[in-house]
């Protein structure tokens, strides 16, 4: 078997000193924090589509990467080497697993039977190498965006038929990830939105969009697949409005149409930003909700209003996030998935190595900044201290529901008036600053 990335070895941990840049100076996957090791509180991915499909190309520019496993002129030849340099490429970052969408790692046919078949014989290919390798599929998607049948939705078409054909390649796509043992199964609605309103039935489109969840979540029970359904927010692009805006919008819709208890969020950082979130909102929204699932780990640009996909770089926020996670558990069937691609300007195969050397080492350094900040149990002792008096009495009682408005009024009137106490932000910024440099 060709080997791709011949002068990169396998990548090790060699601590903080190391002066080498191909080596994990935080990420260390044995080693234990609060009870786990970092390879089972990161459950780290690697993508399919930005690393081995995605050619460098941007709206005025045509492809910059010559890719070693693109040379084939036989779609299915070059699929099938896509394939075998990704899991070498896991091989050698040393983490568990990888993520794909169907018509990324296998071409599309003419026919539904002739993509599924494609499909198939890559599937297949993928086994062969999970076996070999070790590596574990975190989840599997289908591309409902691409093709230009899908311009007007998959499921939110106004047509029928196309809603049929997205149907049937969904089905394909569970069918693969559930034989590949996937973790997880991932919604993204790409194209489940609208451009403008004038072309638009927003309550039938929704409606569609809620069949076809039903539909899918029937099937699942069906073939009986053990993985968690997700679905991916994102508030625009390619539309210029999604119905999965965000988190909360998800939830709503789920809870409108009885599906809460069958879906988790797959919560991407970039996504988060574009809806005028932080990335540590969409989480702590999640697991207030008991809807966290996965996250799909990059961030986007301050002047740049789109999915940019960056490797993510900034400890504090990603302090937060995992602060939030481990608050309340970390993952569970999820994982960080580096939905994350190198700019165009990066055309050596080594870049790949970098970005995702540097993003897995500053998401163990957040994990073990985080970890910090859960042993010291300064910020939880004052988050907790503020919302004491709801644990007893008169707090209590009022979430019991024992008070009506009118006994609440007449305790408050004999109570001497309140006093506001600090919400002491800048100590609070001060403790996770002071953990990260110590
Ligand atoms: C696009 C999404 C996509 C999903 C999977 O913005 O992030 O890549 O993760 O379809
Ligand atoms: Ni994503
Ligand atoms: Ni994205």
């Amino acid at each position: 078997m060709t080997e791709f990335f011949k002068d990169i070895p396998v990548i090790k941990y060699e601590g903080p000193t190391t002066k080498n840049l191909l080596a994990y100076r935080f990420y260390d996957p044995q080693k234990k924090v609060l009870g786990k090791t970092m390879e089972e509180q990161l459950r780290l991915a690697v993508c399919a589509w930005h690393n081995f499909v995605w050619a460098g190309h941007d709206i005025f520019g045509e492809e910059t990467f010559i890719r070693p496993w693109k040379q084939s002129a036989d779609p299915m030849q070059q699929a099938s080497q896509r394939v075998d340099a990704m899991f070498e490429f896991v091989t050698k970052l040393n983490i568990p697993f990888f993520t794909f969408h169907d018509r990324d790692v296998a071409p599309e046919g003419k026919t539904i039977q002739e993509s599924n078949d494609n499909l198939q014989k890559i599937a297949d290919q993928m086994a062969e190498q999970m076996q070999k390798t070790g590596k574990k599929l975190l989840w599997g998607t289908a591309n409902l965006f691409s093709h230009r049948r899908y311009m007007a939705g998959a499921a939110t078409n106004p047509d029928p038929e196309i809603f049929a054909y997205a149907v049937a390649q969904a089905k394909k796509a569970l069918d693969v990830t559930q034989q590949l043992k996937g973790e997880n199964y991932v919604f993204w609605g790409g194209r489940e939105g609208y451009d403008t309103l004038l072309n638009t039935d927003m309550k039938q489109e929704t409606e569609q969009f809620a069949r076809f969840f039903h539909m899918m979540v029937d099937y699942k029970h069906k073939i009986g697949f053990k993985g968690d359904f997700l679905i991916e927010p994102k508030p625009c692009e390619p539309t210029k409005h999604q119905y999965d805006y965000d988190t909360a919008t998800v939830y709503a819709f789920l809870k409108k149409f009885g599906l809460e208890k069958e879906f988790n969020v797959n919560i991407e950082g970039n996504h988060a930003t574009l809806a005028g979130h932080s990335f540590s909102h969409e989480v702590a929204y999640a697991y207030a909700n008991g809807i966290f699932g996965s996250v799909d780990a990059n961030i986007g640009d301050a002047q740049l209003g789109w999915d940019m996909d960056y490797f993510p770089v900034d400890i504090t926020d990603l302090t937060q996030v995992l602060y939030i996670m481990l608050l309340n558990g970390g993952f569970g069937r999820g994982g960080f998935n580096f939905d994350t691609k190198v700019r165009r300007q990066s055309i050596e195969l080594s870049d790949l190595f970098y970005g995702h050397v540097g993003a897995i080492d500053i998401l163990a350094r957040a994990l073990l900044t985080a970890a910090k900040l859960i042993e010291e149990g300064l910020i939880k002792d004052f988050v907790a201290e503020r919302y004491m008096g709801w644990n007893k009495g008169v707090g209590k009682d009022i979430l019991a529901g024992k008070f009506d408005v009118e006994k609440l009024a007449q305790h408050a009137m004999q109570q001497a008036a309140p006093q506001p106490k600090t919400g002491r932000q800048e100590m609070l910024q001060n403790i996770i600053n002071n953990a990260l440099i110590s």
